[in-house]
């Protein structure tokens, strides 16, 4: 098989690209490991920034996000056991956020690229990539017992923080950031309504607590536990009842339980790999960066490389012009880094952190007490919070 980008992943960063790359008649397939229900399967993020909301318009799949979407303008932050609301579309200059599941975002483009009649290929065994060094870069991949083989001019790495693309970089060209938080989020998602229009972030005594939606019937939910926690652990019950202790009277008394559609705990990190161009293998999204979801940021950094990436790829193949694939890296990682910064200030301004003791509770409270009552602290938040703007090449 022959193309002209070949992309590994058809998580969100990799279906977006392929149907940029197809609006602009650039020939592409993606490749997938697992199957397109198992992909559908993973509850992620919840949080669309105006930037990630724009490009979706461009690619031909933001009806839906559009019509169902819920448009925010505010969250509210809750300590000391009283609510703060942050006005994030006063303090931002008119800006919003939009309240739509990936899992749909996903859905969308998954219907956008069987409608086009793009090539999908799922369920695809031990993928590697080959001479992206070269000029003449493939991808190979087992299914149904055959091995093929993909001839492209570009590879995009758009695999996640576990994928091939990365780990196929030679060590020493790559340099890599981490940072491991000492607990995870157990999220559950159930059909109740949600406790508050808006969503509340929790600094409490027990741990942080999340309050966030996917529509006005079905809810997500976070507590921070420590690291060691299992999903088994925590019946429904016992997460209704943990959450609730970590709230307001007021959200207390309005909190709707109900069976959890999913349930899960996730690791919270801060990464990122330099640079994300090798050749002609260029890295994207979480392949690239994590960044604790905090501050909503995950999705929304892989929608902004993956608007970098196909603008690049479209002016190379306009203007048969390197300029602005060469300058692909140097451009994301200004954007990455800003939101990796957010999203640890954020994630330690909200958590427990017991090595920190009695007083990095107390600063924590101080920082809090300051940031909801100064429109310069409380400006930052809104502005990092719907997302920075992107730069041209
Ligand atoms: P993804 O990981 O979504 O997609 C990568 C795709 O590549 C997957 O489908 C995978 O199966 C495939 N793949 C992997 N290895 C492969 C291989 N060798 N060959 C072929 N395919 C391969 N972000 C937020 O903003 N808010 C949140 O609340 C939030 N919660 C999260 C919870 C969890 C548990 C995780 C893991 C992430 C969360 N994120 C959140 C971040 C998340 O939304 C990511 O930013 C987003 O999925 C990034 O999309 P992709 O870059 O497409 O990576
Ligand atoms: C979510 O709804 O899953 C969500 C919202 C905001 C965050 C993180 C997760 O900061």
């Amino acid at each position: 098989m022959r193309t002209q980008i070949a992309i590994i992943g058809a998580g969100p960063s990799g279906l977006l690209l392929g149907q940029l790359l197809h609006q602009a008649g650039i020939d592409n397939v993606v490749v997938e490991r697992q199957t397109g229900d198992y992909v559908l399967g993973r509850i992620r993020a919840g949080v669309l920034e105006q930037v990630t909301m724009d490009l979706l318009a461009r690619a031909g799949v933001d009806a839906r996000a559009k019509a169902e979407g819920l448009p925010h303008h505010g969250i509210e932050l809750l300590f000391q056991g009283a609510r703060h609301r942050i006005d994030l579309h006063g303090l931002s200059g008119g800006k919003q956020v939009t309240v739509y599941g990936q899992t749909e975002v996903t859905r969308d483009l998954m219907e956008a690229r069987t409608a086009a009649g793009l090539t999908t290929v799922y369920g695809a065994a031990n993928v590697s990539l080959h001479d992206f060094d070269g000029s003449a870069p493939r991808v190979r991949y087992e299914k149904d017992g055959a091995t093929h083989e993909i001839e492209c001019d570009f590879i995009a790495g758009c695999d996640g923080y576990h994928g091939v693309s990365r780990a196929s970089v030679p060590a020493q060209a790559i340099h890599l950031h981490e940072k491991v938080y000492p607990f995870g989020w157990l999220g559950v998602l159930a059909d109740v309504p949600p406790v508050s229009d808006e969503l509340i972030y929790c600094n409490t005594q027990r741990g942080f607590a999340l309050c966030s939606m996917r529509s006005h019937t079905r809810s997500r939910y976070y507590v921070q536990v420590p690291l060691e926690e299992r999903v088994e652990n925590w019946s429904d019950e016992a997460f209704w009842n943990e959450l609730r202790a970590r709230l307001d009277p007021e959200a207390r008394e309005r909190l709707v339980t109900g069976p959890s559609l999913e349930k899960s705990i996730a690791p919270l990190r801060s990464f990122v790999a330099e640079p994300m161009r090798f050749g002609r293998l260029f890295l994207a999204g979480d392949a690239a960066h994590i960044v604790p979801p905090t501050g909503a940021k995950g999705l929304n950094l892989a929608a902004g490389d993956v608007g970098y990436l196909s603008e690049a790829f479209i002016r190379h193949y306009a203007e048969r012009s390197t300029a602005a694939l060469d300058r692909y890296s140097e451009l994301c990682l200004r954007r990455v880094w800003k939101a990796e910064r957010f999203s640890w200030w954020f994630t330690s301004l909200m958590h427990r952190f017991p090595a920190e003791g009695e007083f990095g509770q107390k600063i924590q409270e101080a920082e809090l007490d300051y940031l909801v009552h100064s429109k310069a602290a409380s400006t930052s938040l809104a502005e990092n919070y719907v997302g920075l703007p992107m730069e041209s090449f």
